[in-house]
């Protein structure tokens, strides 16, 4: 097996990345009432994405350097991106953003060490050859995988997302994967989590789903709190949740556009799931303004107080450490392509809107940043 290709800019970034290690809430760009030192106040940490595409753009970039203490790569450390076959390893992608990032003293999150859904896994595996012992070969095909990612990065990331939406949220299972076929489910999931904790034994180690505060959204939260409890339980080394926070929903009909919401029963989850001792971040944030009506102005009012009423509750947890937005910018949104609104307009999920503006939202940002209470260091 052939090792896997390092590029020659790995010393800069590592060396610069020990550097922005030593200040892990503020980037070298940020001025006071940029949301890095909104919330940088209170010892939380503002980031956002960067994705391959926005290398080019220079405006968007620096948006990013002025707003951001930490930046996690859209697609770039997935397997999807650094797996192009069984054997190899393609870092090229992943490393840009790392030093991009770096140069600016801006701290990195690691997204995600296992997809554990096989819709977003690279093809190939779908139809590898496990061999005579497949169990064998799941299990040193996963811990290759970790290890190798989780050791590069472990210099300069301080935070992974070891596996990202295990629970199907339809049915409360877990959801099944070639790797999990051979492996099982919870025994995919541990390994990779223990194989992180070897890799990257300073790191975070995070569990990222998109469960919510949603009425609608009971199964999801039940069946991620039941896996965090077994998780718990066997001593897996987990340290916190990934609350992805893509808030709003496609299917909503309410009076508020987005979503009848169970607050008592999105407390009473958060209050379990931190009562297990896990911190919490906010990995993904942005608003599915599809039910939402077309004037701007209106819109984008509701975005904002949609998102302050959120992050208040959120921030209420002295154990919620970081906020970071799924895009700064209108401009670049998954949500545009993948879920257009019906009548045609293009939507608005994001703080800064696609001329690079600060939108309401931007603002409730600050302004939940302003009111929150320190957290402990
Ligand atoms: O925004 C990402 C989009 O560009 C990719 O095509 C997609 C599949 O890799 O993933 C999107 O990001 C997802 C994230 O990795 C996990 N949570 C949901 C995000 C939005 O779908």
């Amino acid at each position: 097996m052939p090792l896997p290709s390092f590029s020659p800019g790995r010393r800069d970034f590592l060396a610069a990345g020990a550097a922005a290690a030593a200040l892990p809430f503020l980037s070298g760009n940020a001025d006071a009432d940029s949301l890095a030192s909104l919330g940088a106040r209170k010892g939380i940490r503002f980031g956002s994405t960067i994705g391959t595409g926005h290398l080019a753009d220079q405006a968007y970039l620096a948006l990013n350097a002025a707003q951001c203490a930490l930046i996690v790569p859209e697609n770039e450390m997935k397997w999807g991106a650094t797996r192009p076959d069984v054997r190899s390893f393609d870092f090229s992608r992943a490393d840009a953003i790392v030093a991009w990032a770096t140069a600016h003293r801006i701290g990195v999150r690691g997204h995600t060490l296992l997809w554990h859904s096989e819709r977003w896994m690279p093809g190939w595996l779908a139809t590898y050859d496990f061999g005579p012992q497949p169990r064998v070969e799941a299990a040193r095909l996963l811990t290759e995988h970790v290890s190798t990612v989780a050791r590069r990065y472990a210099p300069v990331v301080d935070s992974f997302d070891v596996v990202n939406e295990a629970v199907d949220p339809d049915t409360g299972l877990l959801r099944e994967t070639a790797i999990s076929r051979h492996l099982g489910a919870e025994e995919t999931i541990d390994l990779a989590f223990r194989t992180a904790r070897q890799a990257a034994p300073k790191a975070e180690l995070v569990y990222n789903d998109y469960m919510g505060w949603r009425a609608d959204e009971a199964r999801h939260r039940d069946a991620v709190l039941r896996l965090l409890e077994r998780l718990k339980a066997r001593g897996t080394p987990i340290d916190a949740l990934g609350v992805q926070s893509h808030l709003g929903s496609k299917y909503s009909d309410s009076p508020t556009g987005l979503g009848a919401l169970d607050e008592r029963a999105w407390r009473t989850f958060l209050d379990r799931v931190t009562g297990m001792g896990l911190r919490l971040l906010v990995t993904e944030m942005d608003v599915h303004d599809n039910p939402l009506p077309g004037d701007i102005a209106r819109r984008d009012r509701m975005v904002a107080n949609h998102t302050r009423a959120y992050l208040d509750l959120m921030l209420s947890y002295p154990a919620l450490h970081t906020v970071m937005c799924w895009g700064l910018s209108d401009r670049y949104t998954w949500l545009n392509g993948s879920r257009p609104r019906p009548d045609g307009m293009a939507k608005r999920p994001c703080p800064f809107d696609a001329d690079l503006s600060p939108k309401p939202m931007r603002d409730a940002i600050a302004d939940a940043f302003r009111a929150a209470s320190p957290r402990a260091a």
